[in-house]
């Protein structure tokens, strides 16, 4: 049985996180830290990841051989302030690989559709490609794949990772990310019936419903390492759409649903600097990635399970 870390446990993927290992592997075995004390259930401790020695043992005490490091700042938030991004984003990196290096952990640690940048192939964009990112987020997510792929190649820890699109979830808002509309807009529906998009009709981003990013943790983290051509950063996308999709498959069930714009210029330079739709090939081939949700599907789920938080 493995015996996990999580970092970054009460963030957007964390603290849905956090209960689908619980279930698969057990309570006692799945430690979730973060720099925010509010834990309810289930073994928690407060971490800050910037301090590395805390890290160590917390992991060495835990006996825990298998590292899911999540806590980041998101791609605006890290815009707002790029010095605080570098320091938390690459230093909470460095120090939970070398723990995973020191205690000979199996790791994870998620990049995103923002190592990508302008210069990127936009539409159906290659797992192996050009990667110029022109945001904070970006460059630190690229380093982050690079650094990932080191500590495999030269000390032989275990790295494994993805590049997330947008996660929609109704269970944790997300926080400071660019791809945030895509989780709004079914709030707003359901508390308001209309939203204001800081994103342009027209603007194509990939998205994933939260069980497929989680799934695909799992899926990862269990396949065959042998069968893995790439380790870390394997694109994955569940969907691609813009604003006026979205609210379309809203207004379906919604049909007073209004959606009207008010562009916000920094995260719209972002979501321009974005693919407008990756290729998943190499994960569903390499593992077997595969999502079960897309934008009629989730909507549906959206709705009803938003309706029974809010209401
Ligand atoms: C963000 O918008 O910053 C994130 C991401 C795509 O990495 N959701």
């Amino acid at each position: 049985m493995k015996r996990i870390l999580v970092t970054g446990a009460l963030g957007q993927i964390g603290s849905e996180l956090v209960g689908k290992l619980r279930d698969i592997y057990g309570e006692d075995n799945v430690l979730a830290t973060d720099i925010r004390e509010e834990y309810s259930y289930g073994p928690f401790e407060v971490l800050d990841v910037t301090d590395g020695k805390r890290m160590y043992e917390l992991a060495n005490q835990f006996g825990a051989d298998t590292m899911i490091h999540m806590a980041a700042l998101l791609s605006a938030t890290a815009e707002k302030n790029p010095l605080f991004a570098w320091n938390l984003n690459m230093g909470g990196l460095m120090n939970a690989l070398e723990v995973a290096k020191e205690l000979k952990m199996q790791f994870f640690t998620p990049s995103s559709i923002g190592a990508f940048g302008p210069s990127t192939p936009k539409d159906n964009t290659p797992q192996d490609t050009l990667q110029r990112p022109t945001t904070m987020y970006g460059v630190n997510k690229v380093a982050g794949e690079l650094l990932c792929d080191y500590y495999f190649t030269r000390f032989g820890v275990d790295t494994r990772g993805v590049r997330f699109p947008g996660l929609i979830s109704y269970a944790t808002p997300p926080g400071g990310g660019t791809t945030d509309y895509a989780v709004d807009i079914y709030y707003k529906a359901i508390e308001q019936g209309h939203y204001t998009s800081y994103i342009a009709e027209g603007t194509y981003m990939d998205m994933m419903y939260m069980p497929d990013a989680l799934q695909a943790i799992v899926d990862l983290m269990e396949a065959d390492g042998s069968k893995l051509k790439h380790r870390n950063a394997f694109n994955i996308s569940a969907m691609s759409f813009e604003p006026s999709q979205v609210a379309a498959e809203i207004k379906k069930h919604i049909p007073s649903f209004k959606i009207n714009y008010n562009v916000d210029p920094v995260r719209q330079a972002i979501a321009d600097s974005w693919p407008n739709s990756i290729d998943s090939s190499e994960a569903a081939e390499q593992w077997g990635f595969k999502a079960q949700y897309d934008l009629e599907k989730m909507t549906v789920d959206m709705l009803n399970k938003l309706r029974r938080k809010l209401e």
